[in-house]
């Protein structure tokens, strides 16, 4: 028995089993067995969740490239490492080897350093999905610089507030990038947010549209010239176990975006063991994961997990509908996509769509489906099932989070059978619990409450950056001793998972996680308003949509409400990005507050949602006259 490669159901309980027994021998024959170390670990894991502080493999020194690049080299080669699919099909796909991507990150990471990048600085990465997108995160692994991708949707602003809290010396970018038939000016959204980061010293920019842009003489410097005159081999940066490698930023219920970090040795082995079992890799399959590398789908499955497997990975530079709603199908069966990766929002978006789009394609190549982001609902799992994976591909629904770093529940294809809207059973190793409301571990099953893990796992994040006080209040104060997902969760009779969503104040659109609190901020910053709220309520393409309840200024009452609303979006895309702004705008008198002043959103949410007839108790409100105010004039 393999504990690394899953094939059965039975071989799943013994290999559980197994890893919760004894965890720390578990993870060690499995790091033993499958990776390149330079140097063997002393202990395997040390923790305590109180402080919080966890260290695995520790003592041990390794480079993630070398694991995901160099020890390929002999046996898969000239075997496409990247095969990089353009925005318009009739660009030409790109395949690159192992042998290339060992030369284009060497390359890349001698340019970093001549760029006076050394190991522990901070680099952004603000890049479209082209190869330079992985070749430059692979390139700061290289050499031990912290990369934190910033998703390319990002306004200047978030770019800003991002690049100013990691204190990045560099920014890689390009001229613009494409997106279906727009192009989008990523160098000036580049330029606007650097004005407010002093500690910038040098934007590497990737030449990508051809457009005509600035460039800040002695600042910004073109890509391809340096890369043309790098030396093709770049001895790797040894790293320690617990060395940092990325930063990844994700919303907080509360102000600021929380750079969660993630360090070497875990990272890889964690990304590496669920990659081959969660999607059953086999050698010549072709493994196309549609998200963004600026999230964390991106890195850990489709950059550091698949490369550490020697595997093709697909990177799709462009979107869905471009040129029409077959462009996914299209890429399946052109370059014949054995596992395919999504969301439930893309999912529910062609679904929409004519089934033509799907029926014209050849589909016969697709093994195993599978989806993350959000819940998925009953009839989304379905129409997957039924039309993409034609009754033959299991679809894992993968529950994890930026913080776990990889998938903690999931089925296993063709071991686990699949429930819809099921995330069904914890990974190895993992160790889910369900409290209540009281602290109190809900045992046994058909039980619900909030999902917390009891025990760490080897990608874990570490902590906030530059905030561990927040790291620890955040996860492991609501339950002492536990990591709290946020999440809410059921468990089935047969001790399957579903994931109901979200208990805090985190609002999932089109599977990208928005905080309620920048969101606001942002709309409070119109002249015009007062005070807002936001909540969140379904849609059924993204999901959740974005319900805004907006109170006036008495300067602003005389306004025109339609051109309000405009600029209230216009204010959200300026300050976050186009993803967060509002489906419906309501203006109101006042907000339903609790006495010590913190907006009841569980009332504003039913509103929104039209479930009013179970509002709860409203008398401990302060105002509780304003909310049949707002029912009468809800949207
Ligand atoms: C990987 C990723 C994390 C939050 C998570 C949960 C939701 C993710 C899910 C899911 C139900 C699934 N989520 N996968 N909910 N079923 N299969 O998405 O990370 O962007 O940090 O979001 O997404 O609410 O807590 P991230």
């Amino acid at each position: 028995m393999s504990n690394y490669h899953i094939k059965h159901l039975e071989e799943y309980y013994q290999v559980y089993r197994k890893s919760v027994r004894n965890p720390e021998s578990f993870w060690e024959e499995i790091a033993e067995e499958h990776f390149m170390w330079r140097k063997r670990w002393d202990n395997v894991l040390d923790w305590d969740f109180s402080k919080p502080e966890i260290k695995w493999f520790e003592g041990a020194q390794l480079n993630i490239t070398e694991n995901c690049i160099d020890r390929h080299l002999y046996t898969r080669g000239d075997k496409t490492a990247i095969l990089f699919e353009p925005n318009d099909p009739k660009e030409e796909a790109e395949h690159i080897t192992y042998r290339q991507l060992h030369e284009r990150v060497s390359k890349f990471a001698n340019v970093l350093k001549e760029n006076g990048i050394k190991k522990g600085d901070r680099v952004c990465i603000y890049l479209p999905m082209i190869p330079e997108l992985a070749i430059s995160v692979l390139a700061c692994a290289r050499i031990g610089a912290i990369h934190s991708v910033i998703f390319a949707g990002f306004s200047a602003t978030a770019l800003a507030t991002r690049v100013n809290d990691c204190k990045a010396k560099m920014v890689i970018t390009s001229d613009g990038s494409y997106r279906g038939a727009k192009t989008i000016d990523l160098k000036g959204i580049v330029d606007e947010a650097l004005e407010q980061c002093p500690g910038v010293q040098t934007v590497l920019v990737a030449k990508r549209i051809n457009s005509k842009i600035n460039m800040k003489a002695g600042r910004d410097k073109w890509l391809q010239p340096l890369l043309d005159d790098a030396y093709a081999d770049c001895v790797p940066e040894i790293m320690d176990a617990e060395d940092p490698l990325f930063i990844l930023y994700t919303s907080g219920s509360t102000g600021r975006p929380k750079g969660m970090l993630h360090t070497t040795a875990g990272y890889m082995v964690y990304t590496a063991y669920t990659f081959k079992n969660v999607f059953q890799y086999k050698e010549d399959d072709v493994y196309w994961c549609t998200a963004d590398i600026g999230w964390i789908t991106g890195h850990s499955y489709i950059v550091y997990g698949p490369l550490a497997n020697g595997a093709t990975t697909v990177m799709f530079e462009g979107v869905p509908s471009f040129p029409d709603y077959g462009r996914f199908w299209d890429i399946v069966e052109k370059h014949k996509v054995t596992q395919f990766y999504t969301a439930p929002t893309a999912i529910r978006a062609l679904a929409k769509e004519n089934l033509d789009y799907v029926t014209e394609h050849d589909l016969s190549s697709l093994k195993v489906l599978g989806t993350v982001g959000e819940p998925i609902n009953e009839e989304a799992w379905h129409w997957y099932n039924d039309h993409v994976g034609k009754k033959k591909c299991p679809i894992v629904d993968t529950w994890w989070q930026t913080e776990t770093g990889g998938v903690l529940i999931s089925p296993i294809p063709f071991a686990t059978p699949t429930k819809p809207t099921y995330a069904t059973l914890p990974m190895p190793g993992i160790q889910p619990a369900l409290m209540d409301e009281n602290g109190k571990e809900i045992k046994g099953n058909q039980v619900d409450g909030r999902l917390c893990i009891k025990f760490p796992w080897p990608s874990i994040a570490r902590s906030i950056w530059g905030n561990h006080e927040r790291y620890k209040e955040t996860y492991f104060s609501a339950f002492p001793g536990k990591y709290f997902t946020g999440d809410g969760a059921l468990r089935d009779e047969v001790g399957y998972y579903r994931i109901t969503g979200r208990v805090d104040d985190v609002i999932i659109v089109s599977g990208h996680n928005l905080g309620t609190a920048p969101i606001e901020d942002a709309i409070n910053e119109h002249p015009a308003v007062a005070e807002s709220a936001i909540v969140g309520f379904p849609h059924d393409i993204k999901g959740n949509a974005l319900y805004g309840y907006v109170i006036l200024k008495e300067t602003g009452e005389s306004r025109d409400r339609d051109n309000l609303r405009k600029e209230i979006n216009q204010m959200i895309t300026e300050h976050i990005g186009p993803i967060a702004k509002l489906n419906k705008i309501q203006f109101v008198p006042g907000l339903p507050k609790t006495r010590s002043g913190k907006i009841m959103r569980r009332i504003l949410r039913k509103i929104a949602c039209n479930e009013t007839d179970n509002l709860g108790d409203t008398s401990t409100l302060l105002n509780p006259e304003v909310v049949k105010e707002i029912m009468d004039n809800v949207l």
